[in-house]
């Protein structure tokens, strides 16, 4: 397996989510806060929606998805992510617990990586209408290359009757 270099570009895809605080101001200011990375420019980021937690009893939350070019590697942005998360004030208590502010990594080209720390595809994300829902808006074509199906035709199979658009929300 190969890991993808510094020199090219390539494209990426991550889920945003937050239900503590005021969610829609903190996913904004992390979209600015990747536009700002080195190495990282945000193409497209899709409107804000409110959904309902999966997992223990917890708020709704309030959640995205953006795609970015960069030239990291897998391994490098997923630092990022997690230095964004912390800068945030993300405290990890329990697993699937609320949060200020989550950013996880889908897809990056068509990788397909298994390590302890990084998996790629999202191994939870074709059963996640919260993140099918918002990344279908903006990366509908893409292919999942474990499956083999796009994005566009994986949110078909999902139940998004608790994925509610908040298009206030969304400039
Ligand atoms: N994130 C989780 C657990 N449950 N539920 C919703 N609706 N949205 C999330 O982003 C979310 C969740 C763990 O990351
Ligand atoms: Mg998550
Ligand atoms: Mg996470």
């Amino acid at each position: 397996m190969t890991i993808p270099n510094s020199n090219t570009q390539h494209h990426a895809a991550i889920a945003l989510g937050s239900n503590l605080g005021n969610s829609a101001d903190i996913l904004r200011a992390a979209i600015a806060a990747l536009n700002n990375t080195a190495g990282i420019t945000v193409i497209a980021y899709s409107q804000f929606y409110e959904t309902a937690a999966v997992g223990p009893p917890q708020p709704d939350y309030i959640n995205a998805a953006a795609l970015l070019k960069t030239t990291l590697t897998p391994f490098q942005l997923l630092e990022h992510l997690l230095a964004i998360e912390a800068n945030f004030g993300r405290v990890r208590r329990e697993r699937w617990g609320p949060r200020l502010l989550d950013l996880d990594l889908l897809l990056f080209d068509q990788l397909v990586l298994d390590t302890p720390h990084l998996l790629i595809p999202h191994p939870r994300m074709n059963e996640r209408a919260f993140v099918l829902v918002p990344l279908s808006e903006i990366a509908g074509d893409w292919i999942d290359p474990i499956t083999g199906k796009a994005i566009a035709a994986m949110v078909q199979a999902v139940d998004t009757s608790e994925v509610r658009l908040r298009a206030d929300l969304s400039q």
